[in-house]
């Protein structure tokens, strides 16, 4: 309890400051008497001694133990790779494709220091899903919380992960993630469902061979690029020349693994299976859930699936599939996304092994996901004007662009909306139409939000600083307009989670309570869509954002000031992301 509840009083107060935060560190010499690891492969469910378990509501409360916090260093240059056998000059992190996991305990704190060695883009690193209670300076989504980080600059990223499970990091400068700026976040806590060794993340992305400013200038003129192909854990064969590799991962016979499924795509979402062994899913997002079986996943742009099995199967290579469920993307030029799952008792070759599933998957999420610790939300009064609906269009001319509620987010690289705090402007904010902003002031209470889709394209629409509650979602038939009947809406233990699928010509209702002061992005997380404008801003109970917190965007603004001056790379899009 005490860390968040500290948290708020401080904020409250405005005395929040770096070294003021609660800190936490898991390591053997550090743990008090009162909190030892109860983690084991028998008992996954306990974390700490002193009461923390896969019970405790990480919105809550989160351990802390006060170790030092984890450090990393991460340096963005360009550099050449062919990740599928086909050269193409990457941006990527420490020269690595996906970049360096980043991993910690439940409650640490992280510091990560990000330098920018590109010599044309700035950057800023946005660490998708966690909630950044209190840290909203640090929440990296460039035009917003901060200016992005000119060449040649380093910029420290503090926060403490409150919340537990899988997640990723990338950049929110433009595209440049989809070339290769992202990286795993594994957080170590509770689980579920027990399970032996942990096989770490399993990222898939499709992959696009010309560079994401090229591709997004071709998104914005017609329909959306074809995607030249998918990657797993960085890698893959090429349908073209075969050349490259599938990612492998060595699993011993009769083991429970853990695998931290991530889609780090740019248009297309996933179904996923493996060959001959169903997933336990434990968890979506960084949301516990109460462990359902099924023999496959569909997987969002931006979402996180934690899965178990059991290697109980005749010891042999076998199939990880990966297909783009029709509507669901840009019609990818490779079928064959696979990676390989190979016994240690066999010798490693490509599978044999037959698909345990071949219906066919509409782009929707799993309907009736329950979180492990269920929340209700109240009623609430459907006004079905701008303070609870969103609705969502398109114009495809000038070129195409994304509205929400008639209007576009294009964010200002030089003038994200907490300079506008710094420098004192809090009142004209709403006035600036590009900002797309909506006030939510009321401490504590619960937001409603209607996403009405006017299109027949599912969005994966991802909430920053919050997991939201889905009330309510269509399932793909067409032609569904929300009528206001709340009878369809789950009040009662409704799932959560920051990434969720708005339908197809369909309607999603969202709840999350304002409970952490800050400006946070909500918008689809196709890299073409929130380019050419599909975000809102909620600017949170404005008055408690700690204007001491401030400075830090001011100063990392005269840097990017001073560089943006000097070169002719101009904004090209909303960004937020290239299109
Ligand atoms: C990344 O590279 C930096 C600079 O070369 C180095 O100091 C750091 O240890 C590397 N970090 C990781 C996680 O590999
Ligand atoms: C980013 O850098 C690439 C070259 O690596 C360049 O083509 C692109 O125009 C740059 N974009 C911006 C917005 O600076
Ligand atoms: C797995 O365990 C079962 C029973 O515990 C045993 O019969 C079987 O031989 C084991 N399989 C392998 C591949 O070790
Ligand atoms: C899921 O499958 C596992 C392994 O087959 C089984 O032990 C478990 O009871 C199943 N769980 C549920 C919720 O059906
Ligand atoms: C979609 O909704 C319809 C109508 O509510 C229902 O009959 C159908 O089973 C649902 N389909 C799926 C895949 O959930
Ligand atoms: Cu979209």
């Amino acid at each position: 309890m005490w860390g968040l509840k500290f948290l708020a009083f401080s904020l409250a107060l405005g005395l929040v400051r770096t070294s003021a935060l609660p800190e936490a560190r898991l390591k053997p010499v550090q743990i008090r008497q009162s909190s030892q690891s109860c983690n084991t492969p028998a008992n996954r469910q306990c974390w700490l001694t002193n009461g923390f378990s896969v019970d405790t509501d990480s919105e809550v409360s989160y351990p802390e133990t006060g170790g030092p916090p984890i450090e990393y260093f991460l340096d963005i240059k360009e550099k050449q790779l062919a990740p599928d056998g086909r050269t193409k000059n990457m941006l990527v992190i420490n020269g690595t494709y996906p970049g360096p996991t980043i991993t910690a305990d439940w409650g640490d704190r992280l510091i990560i220091h990000v330098t920018n060695s590109m010599t044309d883009n700035g950057t800023s690193i946005h660490w998708h899903g966690i909630s950044q209670v209190g840290s909203n300076t640090e929440d990296g989504a460039n035009g917003v919380t901060e200016c992005p980080i000119p060449p040649g600059q380093t910029r420290t990223y503090s926060f403490i992960a409150t919340q537990h499970g899988t997640a990723w990091y990338h950049s929110h400068y433009s595209g440049q993630y989809g070339d290769g700026v992202l990286g795993s976040i594994v957080i170590n806590g509770p689980a579920t469902q027990n399970y032996e060794e942990d096989l770490g993340p399993l990222t898939i992305t499709d992959y696009y061979t010309k560079s994401m400013w090229q591709m997004g200038e071709d998104s914005m003129h017609g329909g959306p690029p074809q995607a030249h192909g998918a990657l797993i854990n960085g890698v893959m064969k090429n349908s073209e020349n075969e050349d490259g590799s599938y990612a492998s991962y060595t699993v011993k016979p009769n083991t429970t693994y853990r695998l931290r499924i991530i889609n780090t795509g740019i248009d297309n979402g996933f179904k996923v299976s493996l060959d001959g062994h169903p997933f336990t899913v434990i968890q979506a997002d960084f949301v516990p859930l109460k462990p359902y079986n099924t023999t496959w996943l569909f997987v969002a742009i931006g979402q996180r699936y934690d899965v178990v099995f059991t290697t109980n199967q005749a010891p042999a290579n076998y199939w990880f599939r990966a297909e783009v469920p029709s509507g669901c993307g840009s019609n990818l030029m490779n079928k064959k996304i696979f990676a390989i799952f190979s016994y240690s008792t066999v010798t490693a070759a490509d599978p044999t092994s037959t698909a345990s599933d071949s219906s066919a998957v509409t782009c929707a999420d799993p309907t009736g996901l329950e979180p492990r610790i269920p929340k209700s939300v109240p009623d609430f009064t459907y006004v079905n004007d701008n303070t609870d609906k969103l609705n969502v269009g398109f114009t495809g001319s000038p070129v195409n662009t994304w509205k929400i509620n008639d209007n576009s987010i294009s964010v200002d690289w030089k003038q994200p909306t907490l300079r506008y705090l710094a420098d004192g402007q809090a009142a004209s904010l709403s006035e600036i139409p590009g900002l797309n902003l909506y006030e939510l002031s009321v401490p504590d209470k619960f937001y409603y939000w209607v996403i009405q889709n006017g299109l027949n394209i599912p969005h994966p629409i991802h909430l920053h600083g919050h997991e939201f509650y889905i009330l309510g979602q269509t399932n793909g038939t067409t032609g569904q307009t929300f009528s206001g009947d709340k009878s369809k809406l789950n009040f009662e233990k409704p799932p959560r989670r920051d990434v969720a699928t708005l339908p197809g010509n369909g309607w999603m209702v969202i709840a999350f309570q304002a409970n952490n002061p800050g400006v946070w992005l909500m918008h689809c997380h196709i890299a073409w869509h929130v380019s050419q404008g599909f975000g809102v801003q909620f600017l949170e109970r404005v008055s408690e954002i700690p204007a001491e917190s401030l400075a830090k965007v001011s100063e990392n603004c005269k840097a990017w000031d001073e560089w943006y001056g000097t070169t002719t790379y101009k904004q090209p899009d909303s960004g937020l992301r290239r299109a």
